[in-house]
């Protein structure tokens, strides 16, 4: 990864509907990446609504309210389930705002004036669901190829994107930098479809108004074109160059594998046709999945996002969705396994820890960290095996091997409980060994400040807890390369005693 400003993004969302599960999953991800990236420099987190096409104008039309007014009123309840979430985004752009519709219009206009947009006659199907145009032969008996639903006809007068000019220059991209799209299943797949040879397509709708309108009149943009530029618009191309070049192009733009295509063939094309670089990485994960069954908003079988952050806190569904499943596969979801993650990772190992150490201390100590004489020596606890366990975790997080950024802190989860079994400070207590009994309470004091500045990115809320208990003032997420040296704790500090931090849950089976 270049040292250059960290740019992350997740897809922008239709507002079709309320978010579920799904829709929080890549969020999450994108703001533990944020979250890792800060503590070394400067990084910009984008997320945002899909405002524009005929999902959203139908569902807006259902509802019986124009379709404006719809997406201000759900793009509510979005944010309110990325603000349970803790989501740290910098900027969250809404493709109905001026500023970015200025930019489509813009790139419209430098796109028609190069000859990459052309207008021409288009004749084909399209899938309202997917926003996607369908050559005949490409559907699957009639039906969308993708989702499975009908397709309707469309013949009109559009404009069209040069996509074929670019079919070259991708595939030798694709070949020069083989980790460019991630996992390589979906970059297979890409390849796949350059080696079968890309067609030109529509980029408006000539029959249809609710979205960016052509510049010069024809309709509207179409949907697809429009969002993906949110990547550009909200760092500020066309008119703000510093921070435009500050971050583009984008370190990883993460993505469902269903929407690999717009992503990897189509992107880079239309950045390519303006004169602007492919982004870094673009990583298309896998998708959630309930009776083997993706999880969908109009499937109906996702559950209430906020009932399930009511029930097992941000934090724990945070965790278990880094932790359940190498990162880019698909994954079954279910309160099951959230609440076997949440009793035995979090409530067994990192809860209990946490919660003996600090009860002894209070216990042998008054709650006050003990100061060590001679520094730290006589210690029971092989910190020398954990010197390179921060650079450890970040290079995992920021290479997207979040279970193994995890695996890593367990490591230290393990290591101190260890510790407390084997040497035993109630013994120590027993027989006076004082010097022995101060040197051990401070290495677990210690290891439990570490932990909380390490897994702070991935439960923000928990890891503050943490930093309270402890007795901690300055910041949580500082530099982890100052922060992150042994024997950072001051001694005399005041800790505070308190409940479990991950209380059990208990599964009423129905
Ligand atoms: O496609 N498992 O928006 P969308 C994992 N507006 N991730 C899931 C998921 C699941 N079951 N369901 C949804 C769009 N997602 C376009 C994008 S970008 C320029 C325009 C996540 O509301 C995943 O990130 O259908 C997926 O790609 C995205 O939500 C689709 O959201």
């Amino acid at each position: 990864m270049s040292s250059r400003a960290f740019y992350v993004t997740t897809p922008i969302y239709y507002i079709n509907g309320t978010p579920h599960i799904g829709h929080a999953y890549t969020t999450v991800v994108a703001d533990v990446l944020a979250r890792t990236a800060r503590t070394q420099g400067d990084a910009f987190f984008l997320t945002g609504t899909d405002e524009h096409g005929q999902k959203v104008a139908n569902a807006a039309a259902e509802a019986g309210v124009a379709p404006q007014a719809w997406c201000d009123r759900l793009v509510e309840h979005w944010k309110d389930l990325f603000a349970r979430f803790e989501i740290s985004y910098d900027d969250w752009i809404r493709t109905t705002e001026p500023r970015h519709e200025r930019v489509v219009q813009a790139v419209f206009e430098q796109l028609r004036e190069s000859g990459d947009v052309y207008r021409g006659t288009y004749e084909g199907w399209y899938c309202v669901h997917d926003e996607t145009f369908w050559l005949d032969s490409k559907l699957a008996g009639g039906k969308c190829p993708t989702c499975g639903r009908g397709v309707e006809w469309l013949a009109e007068d559009d404009w069209f994107f040069r996509l074929s000019k670019y079919n070259d220059r991708l595939l030798r991209h694709f070949k020069e930098h083989p980790q460019w799209v991630r996992p390589r299943t979906v970059y297979n797949e890409m390849l796949a479809l350059l080696e079968e040879g890309l067609e030109d397509f529509s980029i408006s709708r000539a029959a249809f108004d609710w979205g960016v309108p052509v510049p010069g009149g024809g309709g509207v943009i179409y949907v697809w074109f429009d969002a993906l530029l949110n990547y550009i618009s909200a760092i500020g191309w066309s008119h703000d160059d510093a921070t435009f070049k500050k971050f583009w192009p984008a370190s990883v733009q993460l993505i469902g594998k269903e929407i690999a295509r717009f992503h990897t063939i189509i992107w880079p094309a239309v950045l390519w046709a303006l004169g602007e670089e492919a982004p870094e990485l673009v990583f298309a994960h896998g998708w959630m999945t309930t009776d083997g069954q993706k999880i969908g908003k109009s499937l109906g079988n996702a559950s209430d996002p906020f009932a399930e952050v009511d029930r097992f806190g941000a934090d724990s569904l945070r965790y278990f969705l880094l932790r359940e499943a190498p990162f880019g596969s698909d994954f079954s979801y279910s309160e099951e396994k959230i609440a076997q993650r949440h009793n035995s990772d979090l409530g067994n190992d990192l809860g209990n820890l946490f919660h003996r150490t600090l009860a002894m201390l209070h216990k042998y100590r008054e709650g006050i960290v003990p100061a060590v004489r001679p520094p730290l020596e006589n210690t029971s606890f092989d910190r020398l095996r954990f010197a390179d366990l921060p650079g450890r975790v970040r290079a995992s997080i920021l290479d997207l091997r979040f279970r193994d950024a995890l695996e890593a802190v367990w490591e230290l989860v393990t290591a101190l409980n260890r510790t407390i079994d084997e040497r035993k400070p109630w013994v120590l207590h027993k027989e006076n060994r004082a010097d022995e009994l101060d040197a051990l309470l401070y290495d677990l004091c210690e290891g439990l400040r570490w932990l909380a500045i390490l897994l702070a990115p991935v439960m923000p809320e928990r890891a503050r807890e943490m930093w309270r208990r402890l007795g901690l003032r300055d910041r949580i997420d500082a530099n982890w390369d100052e922060a992150l040296v042994w024997g950072g704790l001051p001694p005399q500090t005041q800790t505070v005693a308190g409940d479990a931090l991950f209380p059990r849950v208990e599964l009423i089976s129905s």
